[in-house]
């Protein structure tokens, strides 16, 4: 389905609109078309292909017209030309969280500021200062957007990696004659960001190989192609980087390539001292390859344990596996159920029969629905007399869906002064009670780590959802202090979540790391808004792997009846 492309397009439109002060009423037509595009349930192509499209309230026969053109030749005319009409740097500002169209075309006209650079040098000019609408404390939140920007700059989010890894490992195992095809570098440790995706080959003609992955559908460019290596641009800025190597080297290659660097200089350091010589074709002493077949033996060679990807990272791994002191990590099949879902009741596109039936088909023992509360407006939370009906519908899915227990719960806002969303009497009536800060992001450290700690304090909450705030390459984490958070949830039994929504991811794994060495319990929550999102648990259970962490520090790993029990005691 190109909805979502054709949508994305009609909002920049509507930007760059927006940008040069057009009429709001044609900006406000092109942003309606957008949203109208983005909530269709069905594919637009053949909406267009039946003439039905004129019947979307918005949608007119000039806009049927550019959609139709859309997918005959994957761009809009007028888009291109409107976009033409712009310097090219102004697209970006658009991304930094805090600056809109309006703000980005008041400094073109007024100041020219055409590009992140210029805005960058300009921010604490007196001019700037003095534009409409400005002021010391828009001017900061611009300062920590352009920051939350640039550490994201150029990295794709892991959603994007996996899923684009995904596509080419698939394309690669149709070429004939290959035999192993594996994710390599960031991607395959899971790490949060990804520069660009590593893939390796083997079996197979190189040739063949390399020629049906630059001819792959969605390659925008190759940007090098040889004789066993090439890299290719997807979309705009997607990089894969592919290898093709021999079968008897697969274990050393895919040892180099998976990286990190900082693991592979411990591991070639060691083999010096040992006399040996590690590369990428293999672990030798002189001329003799002492191993090279798979990842196992050459660990094994270096008289160390086989080392989990998402732990190479030079965080003492290398000599935990030396002391045969790696743990048990946290895995796909300890994982019994998600305990962060939202439904239609607030903002979620799945009824809570949906959740039950794919948290079943996942083989989940349970799985809980925790929509917004009443605060959040935006979200359509629920008022405590929805969250009651809510309740008898949940308990008739579990009369109805039978091998799975949904849960009762609520992702309640922490206010401003701290205080949880619902009234205690409401709070103990639910199964899980996940506390979350969606408003006040600006306060100061003391501020937002005290309402993080009185909701704590709250014997009801049993989770802190997402407990940073960050958008990853959005929006900065808000200026909470994770240690005493930390302490807090030691002290008061509450749990930290890893969302595994993949813009989010946090508890990040070093955070994740240090709370469960603090003897804090972890909760893996997707934040999942329809069902075809519950599969990003893998983004939780490698984070959690990332973080050193074994099945015994996360709460999806209990039963039911343990999981229930530990709730109601803390
Ligand atoms: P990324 O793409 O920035 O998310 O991170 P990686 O880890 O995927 O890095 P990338 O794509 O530059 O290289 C893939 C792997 O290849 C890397 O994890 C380790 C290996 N590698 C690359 N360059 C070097 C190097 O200079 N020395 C060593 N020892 N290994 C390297
Ligand atoms: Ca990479
Ligand atoms: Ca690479
Ligand atoms: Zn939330």
């Amino acid at each position: 389905m190109k909805n979502r492309e054709i949508a994305h397009l009609f909002e920049s439109l509507a930007s760059i609109l927006e940008i040069q002060d057009a009429n709001p009423f044609r900006v406000n037509a092109y942003r309606r078309v957008a949203r109208a595009l983005e909530e269709l349930t069905v594919d637009v192509a053949g909406l267009v292909e039946s003439g039905e499209i004129t019947e979307i309230p918005g949608i007119g026969k000039g806009t049927a017209a550019a959609v139709s053109e859309y997918l005959e030749t994957g761009t809009i005319g007028s888009y291109e030309q409107a976009k033409a009409e712009i310097p090219k740097g102004l697209l970006e500002l658009l991304s930094i969280s805090g600056l809109g169209p309006k703000t980005v075309g008041l400094l073109w006209r007024e100041l020219n500021i055409r590009s992140l650079k210029e805005l960058k040098r300009r921010l604490k000019s007196e001019k700037l200062l003095a534009l409409p609408g400005m002021g010391e404390k828009k001017i900061e939140r611009i300062q920590s957007g352009i920051r939350a920007y640039e550490s994201g700059a150029g990295r794709m989010l892991l959603g994007t990696a996996l899923s684009l890894a995904d596509m080419v490992t698939t394309e690669m195992r149709k070429v004939p004659g290959v035999t192993e095809v594996s994710a390599a570098g960031s991607t395959r440790r899971w790490r949060e960001t990804i520069g660009d995706v590593d893939v390796l080959v083997t079996g197979g003609t190189p040739g063949d190989v390399i020629e049906a992955f630059t001819s792959m559908a969605g390659v925008e460019e190759v940007l090098a192609s040889g004789s066993t290596k090439a890299s290719v641009r997807i979309e705009e800025a997607l990089q894969v980087d592919l290898r093709v190597v021999q079968k008897s080297e697969w274990g050393a290659a895919l040892m180099y390539f998976t990286g990190s660097k900082e693991h592979n200089v411990r591991l070639r350091t060691l083999a010096r001292e040992r006399g040996l010589k590690l590369s990428e074709y293999g672990l030798f002493r002189d001329d003799e390859r002492l191993s090279s077949r798979t990842e196992k033996a050459v660990y094994r060679k270096l008289g160390m344990a086989w080392v989990p990807p998402e732990l190479r990272e030079d965080r003492g791994e290398v000599e935990a596996a030396l002391d045969g002191k790696l743990p048990r990590l946290v895995e796909m099949e300890d994982i019994r159920g998600d305990l962060h879902m939202h439904s239609v009741w607030s903002d979620g596109g799945s009824t809570i029969e949906d959740v039950a039936r794919a948290a079943k088909a996942r083989g989940y023992e349970y799985v809980i629905i925790s929509d917004h509360s009443r605060s959040l407006k935006i979200a359509n939370g629920l008022s405590i007399e929805r969250l009651e009906e809510q309740a008898l519908e949940i308990d008739d899915v579990n009369r109805r869906v039978k091998g799975i227990t949904v849960l009762k719960g609520t992702e309640a806002d922490i206010l401003s002064n701290g205080s949880v969303d619902y009234p205690d009497e409401v709070l103990e009536r639910l199964d899980v009670v996940i506390a979350s800060i969606h408003s006040g992001f600006q306060q100061t450290s003391d501020r937002i780590t005290g309402r993080i700690i009185a909701a704590m304090e709250n014997p009801h909450v049993d989770i802190i959802g997402h407990p940073t705030g960050r958008l990853i390459g959005r929006r900065e984490a808000y200026r909470v202090d994770m240690e005493q958070v930390m302490e807090a949830a030691a002290r008061t039994g509450t749990a930290l979540e890893i969302n595994c929504y993949d813009e989010r991811i946090d508890l990040n794994d070093v955070h994740a790391r240090r709370a469960a060495e603090m003897g804090v319990k972890l909760s893996l929550g997707t934040d999942s808004h329809d069902v075809s999102q519950m599969w990003a648990i893998a983004i939780g259970v490698h984070t959690a792997r990332r973080g050193w962490l074994t099945p015994e520090s996360l709460l999806n790993t209990l039963t039911l009846k343990a999981l229930i029990s530990a709730l109601s005691s803390s």
